[in-house]
């Protein structure tokens, strides 16, 4: 099914005429401004109860990060108390946390994912 957009499509907006010495005007098509889209970090926070290998094995499954680097972002996490696993589009955030809290509550962990502007 095709997308269907959130807000309807701008019409290209125009400057002021150019009077030109033939008698022509040209209408010149006005700056758009833009902005690039917002990224998200998602981060997982710390606590006392989920196992090591369930953070890491997140890390590898939700994130796509190597078990080096799994490894790494989990200690960091287990000292820091929180630490960042990747920078997303909104959208794309919100569904990784919510897939991360549905595997951590169906195993029975209370890890806590949460996403923030980045
Ligand atoms: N602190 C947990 C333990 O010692 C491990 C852990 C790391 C938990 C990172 C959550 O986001 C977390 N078992």
């Amino acid at each position: 099914m095709p997308d269907i957009p959130s807000q309807p499509p701008v019409p290209p907006t125009l400057n002021p005429g150019r009077e030109g010495t033939d008698g022509t005007t040209t209408l010149e098509r006005a700056t758009q401004k833009t902005e690039p889209p917002r990224l998200y970090q998602v981060l997982l926070l710390n606590d006392d109860f989920t196992p090591m290998e369930f953070v890491v094995m997140v890390l590898q499954e939700y994130f796509r990060h190597d078990l080096d680097t799994a490894t790494q972002i989990m200690l960091k996490i287990h000292h820091d108390g929180r630490g960042v696993c990747g920078v997303f589009s909104k959208d794309v955030a919100a569904t990784k946390v919510e897939l991360v809290l549905a595997a951590a509550r169906r195993a029975g962990h209370p890890l806590q994912c949460i996403m923030e502007a980045a």
